[in-house]
């Protein structure tokens, strides 16, 4: 199997003219994706921006099968795939769900779960816009604190509710592989791709994904944020490989929030204390992953069965 590296990314692409807004962070990640795996790879999106702006008769946007699955189903979709594949002896397709933060974190966590559960060969992909998109940017399970959205005025950080840390949650089920990435740092994020496809079993991977008609983000912001969000401490890139977890990039001290949050328009209203308490919850969330790490550490891999 060749590896996958930027060096190594075909000129041949597989999702092209999609309807996607300029700087979609979704959609960069799609076409990294699909450029890395090939064209022998089932994906399965469900309802979200990625669907509706890719299965426009008689447009397809993608080069490779793909289909839509209810809203709430990307997981039981994907092991139903992977299952009948599997039974026809067909070990050379990759089997990819490609999904929105709503789709995964809130209405879709129970297919996945089961899907994680069931042990199949598959590969599900959250990019992570932060809020529901495509019906007008409402609040996610994986919105974080002081982000505007149309259910959620700012204002409200201290009461606010943490994004849901989708790795560990997958990590959880004991699944053989599980990382996050950002569209900042591509050659990060195809390394842990080439991971993912590897291992035998579940994987999943959570994307930093711009977007900037939610966000009020320049059309260019996606490397940029991709980056400040891990310099600031916001998005930690982290590895859950076979029990094992790493903390790919840990900032020394980590950049202003101003940073980032500034270059986005849903953070516009943030006051002083708001600001205080983002920091405050962003270095507990990294002592609990620190945590995570030593723990794991500490523990017998084979508590960890693959
Ligand atoms: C069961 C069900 N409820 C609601 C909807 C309406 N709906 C379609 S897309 C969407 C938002 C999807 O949000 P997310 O998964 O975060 O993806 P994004 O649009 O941000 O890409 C909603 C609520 C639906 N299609 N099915
Ligand atoms: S609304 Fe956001 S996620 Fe949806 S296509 Fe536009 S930039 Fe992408």
């Amino acid at each position: 199997m060749k590896k996958i590296s930027i060096k190594t990314l075909p000129d041949e692409e597989f999702f092209v003219g999609h309807k996607g807004c300029s700087g979609c962070g979704g959609t960069l990640i799609l076409r990294w994706t699909l450029k890395a795996l090939g064209d022998r790879c089932y994906v399965v999106v469900p309802a979200g921006c990625m669907s509706a702006i890719s299965f426009i008769y008689p447009q397809m946007a993608f080069g490779v099968n793909a289909m839509i699955a209810p809203f709430a189903a990307t997981g039981a979709v994907l092991s139903g795939i992977a299952a009948t594949i599997r039974a026809r002896g067909i070990r050379d397709v990759h089997v990819v769900g490609f999904a929105g933060d709503g789709a995964t974190a809130d209405i879709g966590l129970q297919s996945l779960s089961g899907a994680l559960d069931r042990r199949e060969r598959i590969l599900y992909i959250c990019y992570d816009n932060e809020a529901y998109m495509n019906t007008g940017v409402q609040r996610s399970g994986a919105t974080p604190r002081g982000a505007r959205t149309t259910t959620s005025p700012s204002g409200q950080v201290r009461f606010a509710a943490a994004k849901k840390d989708l790795v560990r949650i997958a990590a959880a089920h004991g699944i053989p592989y599980a990382a996050s990435a950002t569209t900042g740092h591509p050659a990060d994020f195809l390394r842990k791709l080439d991971r993912a496809r590897q291992v035998d079993g579940p994987a999943f991977l959570h994307v930093f994904a711009p977007c900037p008609p939610g966000w009020g983000c320049a059309t260019d912001a996606a490397a940029d944020l991709g980056r400040s969000v891990v310099e600031t401490g916001l998005w930690p890139l982290v590895e859950w490989d076979h029990g094992e977890v790493r903390i790919n990039r840990e900032p020394r001290s980590f950049a202003p929030l101003a940073d980032y949050l500034g270059a986005q328009a849903r953070f516009r209203a943030l006051g002083e204390e708001d600001l205080a308490a983002i920091a405050a919850a962003r270095d507990h969330h990294w002592q609990a992953l620190r945590a995570w790490a030593r723990e794991c550490a500490a523990a017998a891999p084979a508590a960890h069965p693959a």
